[in-house]
C-alpha cells in the first residue's frame, strides 16, 4: 500500500503494528510494573546502583505508544525510560543486566538505568539530560524524509523538556520541515519536586506545541487503550506527511522522582487519588466487567512475569563484568566495531521473540 505525502511525493507504508490486545497490553503493563518493583527492592540490597528514576503509575503511556510502531520505526527517550524498553521488546534480561552494570546489558553495562540503548530494535536512549533526546529525534526523522523511508520517529519526554531551549528548536523545526516525529510528553505534573503551575505561566502544553504549526492533542495517559488510539492516529498522521504530532500523555508517578528524592512536594492526598485511576487495576477491571478475565487468567499473567522477573535478575546476577582490559574500547569509535549507523549493534533475542 502506498501513501502520497502533502508534498506530492508517494511512500510506501511501513508494517503496521498488530491490532491492539488489550491482554496483551495489561501483561506488559504487569512485566513493567512487577519489573520496577523488584528494582526498588535491588537498589536497597545495592545489586543496582547510581540513578534509579521509576515510571510506576505510568505503565499506559509506555505500552500505548510503542504498541503503535511498526518495527521499522524509531524510538528516543528519557531517563525514566525501563517502561518504553520494555514495550519496545528489550527483552527484560537485558535490561536488568545494563541496571547491574553487567557486560550482558543491552548498552554493555556501560548505560545504566538512564541510558538503555537497543540499534537493533531502533531503541536510541535512555537521555540523562532533559529534552537532550529531542534534537536527536528530529534528527532521525530528518535524515528518514531525506532517505525517502515511512519511517516514524517518537521522542518521549517530561513536561519539564518545556523549559528547555532543546523541545522549542526541535519543535520549530520538526513543524518547518514537516519532519515524521511524533513528540509524546509524558506530564506526571511534576519536574522533580516542582509543580507544573510553579514552573510555566501557561500549563496549556497542547496549545503551546501547537503554536509552532502542528497538531496537538492530550490524552488520558493513565488510559492505555485511550494513549493506544491516540498514538496509532499521531504515527498514522506523521507517516502519512501531515507533519509533526504532539501528544500530551496525562499521567502519573506514584514513587519519588529518584531514589534520592524525599518526596516532600505533595499531599499524599494527591498520591491516593491517582491511584485509584491506577491504569494497570483500570484495564483489569474493564476486562472482567467484559467477561475477557478471570480471576484465575489474571494470576497466570502474575506468575508468567514473575517467572521472567526473576530470570531476569539470575541472569543479570550470573551475568559477566566487562574485562578491564576493555575499558577504552568504545570511547572511540574502531572500524572493526561500527555496526549500522557507526554505532554497535547488540544482539539480545530477536526481535519477535523478544517483546516483553
Ligand atoms: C538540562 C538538564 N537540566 C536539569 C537536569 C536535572 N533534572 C533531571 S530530571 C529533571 C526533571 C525533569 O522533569 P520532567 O521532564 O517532567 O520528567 P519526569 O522526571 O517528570 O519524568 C531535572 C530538572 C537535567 N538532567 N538536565
Ligand atoms: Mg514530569
Amino acid at each position: 500500500m502506498t501513501t502520497t505525502r502533502t508534498d506530492g511525493t508517494v511512500a510506501p507504508r511501513a508494517t503496521t503494528p498488530s491490532e491492539p490486545d488489550p491482554l496483551e497490553m495489561l501483561r506488559q503493563m504487569i512485566l513493567i510494573r512487577r519489573f520496577e518493583e523488584k528494582c526498588v527492592e535491588l537498589y536497597s540490597a545495592t545489586s543496582i546502583r547510581g540513578f534509579l528514576h521509576l515510571c510506576i503509575g505510568e505503565e499506559a503511556t509506555a505500552v500505548g505508544v510503542l504498541g503503535a510502531l511498526g518495527p521499522e520505526d524509531n524510538v528516543v527517550s528519557t531517563y525514566r525510560e525501563h517502561g518504553h524498553a520494555l514495550a519496545r521488546g528489550v527483552p527484560p534480561d537485558a535490561v536488568m543486566a545494563e541496571l547491574y552494570g553487567k557486560a550482558s546489558g543491552c548498552s554493555r553495562g556501560r548505560g545504566g538505568s538512564m541510558h538503555l540503548f537497543d540499534v537493533s530494535r531502533r531503541f536510541y536512549g535512555g537521555h540523562a539530560i532533559v529534552a537532550g533526546g529531542i534534537p536527536m529525534a528530529v534528527g532521525l526523522a530528518l535524515a528518514a524524509s531525506m532517505q525517502g523511508r515511512p519511517v516514524v520517529t517518537v521522542a518521549i519526554f517530561g513536561e519539564g523538556a518545556f523549559a528547555e531551549g532543546e523541545f522549542h528548536e526541535s519543535a520549530n523545526l520538526a513543524a518547518l520541515w514537516r519532519l515524521p516525529v511524533v513528540l509524546c510528553c509524558e506530564n506526571n505534573r511534576y519536574a522533580m519536586g516542582t509543580a507544573l503551575p510553579r514552573e510555566h505561566a501557561n500549563t496549556d502544553l497542547p496549545e503551546r506545541a501547537a503554536s509552532y504549526g502542528m497538531t496537538a492533542r492530550s490524552v488520558d495517559g493513565m488510559d492505555v487503550e485511550a494513549v493506544r488510539a491516540a498514538a496509532e492516529q499521531a504515527v498514522a498522521e506523521a507517516r502519512e506527511g501531515a507533519g509533526p504530532v504532539f501528544l500530551e500523555l496525562r499521567t502519573y508517578r506514584y514513587r519519588a522522582h529518584s531514589m534520592y528524592d524525599p518526596d516532600r512536594y505533595r499531599d499524599k492526598s494527591e498520591i491516593e487519588h491517582f491511584h485509584e485511576l491506577d491504569p494497570v487495576t483500570t484495564l483489569a477491571g474493564r476486562l472482567r466487567a467484559a467477561g475477557r478475565l478471570t480471576h484465575e487468567g489474571l494470576a497466570a499473567i502474575e506468575a508468567e512475569v514473575a517467572t521472567e522477573v526473576d530470570a531476569a535478575v539470575a541472569a543479570a546476577e550470573a551475568g559477566p563484568w566487562e574485562p578491564v582490559a576493555d575499558l577504552e574500547r568504545f570511547v572511540t569509535t574502531r572500524p572493526e566495531d561500527a555496526g549500522e549507523g557507526g554505532a554497535v549493534p547488540v544482539a539480545h533475542g530477536t526481535q519477535e521473540g523478544g517483546r516483553p
